[in-house]
């Protein structure tokens, strides 16, 4: 069954493809990006909620291609900060994907504070937009801390200053594979692969 990732962002759409083949077995879905979609016009992220802002993006999806469309946004949100960076952290240094200058730029304002003061958590809400118009809208959090410099060379984003509740290595650190089953990404899309595994009966 083909459904469309509404993104542009080609690591997301090789990561949820493992994550659903995980859930689902192999290539029971395909999914196809944006990539694909010539005349696709991205909608603002105009959401104040990641829950929102999913929606939004896999709506516009529907609206090109006709397709069942999944959608996910994502970020991070942090205790000291009143939940920031949160729907902005792709965009929080005001360079858009710019992960090194987010970064920096989130350990800056947290500054020094004490270890117990650090709390911080990965949310990831993802949506399943139906043609005919029904919607479908799952959530994964991964607690953990923020450390005072980063470390590691895996994952993306904020992954090398964040310490998953229980780990001793930061998620830049882990496989793919560990960081999957413990992401905020990970959660979210099983919990999306029942939804798609009743729904589009695959
Ligand atoms: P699309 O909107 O095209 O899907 P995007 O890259 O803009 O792609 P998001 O809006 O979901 O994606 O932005 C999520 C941001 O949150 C991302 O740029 C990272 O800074 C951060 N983030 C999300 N998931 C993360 C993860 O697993 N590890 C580290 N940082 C993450
Ligand atoms: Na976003």
């Amino acid at each position: 069954t083909k459904v469309l990732l509404a993104t542009r962002n080609a690591k997301k759409l090789i990561e949820l493809q493992r994550i659903l083949d995980g859930a689902l077995g192999a290539q029971r879905i395909q999914l196809v990006g944006l990539g694909d979609v010539a005349e696709y016009q991205e909608v603002p992220e105009s959401g104040l909620t990641f829950g929102e802002n999913a929606l939004l993006k896999a709506r516009e999806g529907v609206k090109w291609t006709g397709l069942p469309t999944i959608a996910d946004d994502s970020g991070l949100a942090v205790d000291a900060l009143s939940g920031m960076p949160g729907v902005f952290s792709a965009r929080w240094s005001g360079r858009h994907g710019d992960d090194r200058a987010n970064l920096e730029l989130v350990l800056a304002q947290i500054g020094d504070v004490p270890d117990q003061h650090r709390g911080a958590a990965f949310v990831c809400a993802a949506a399943l937009v139906l043609p005919g118009g029904k919607e479908h809208l799952v959530e994964g959090r991964q607690a953990g801390r923020l450390l005072r410099a980063p470390r590691g060379e895996g994952g993306f984003g904020y992954d090398p200053i964040f310490l998953a509740e229980g780990q001793d290595r930061t998620n830049a650190e882990l496989t793919p594979e560990e960081k999957d089953a413990i992401s905020h990404r990970g959660k979210a899309l099983r919990a999306l692969a029942k939804v798609i595994a009743k729904t589009l009966s695959v």
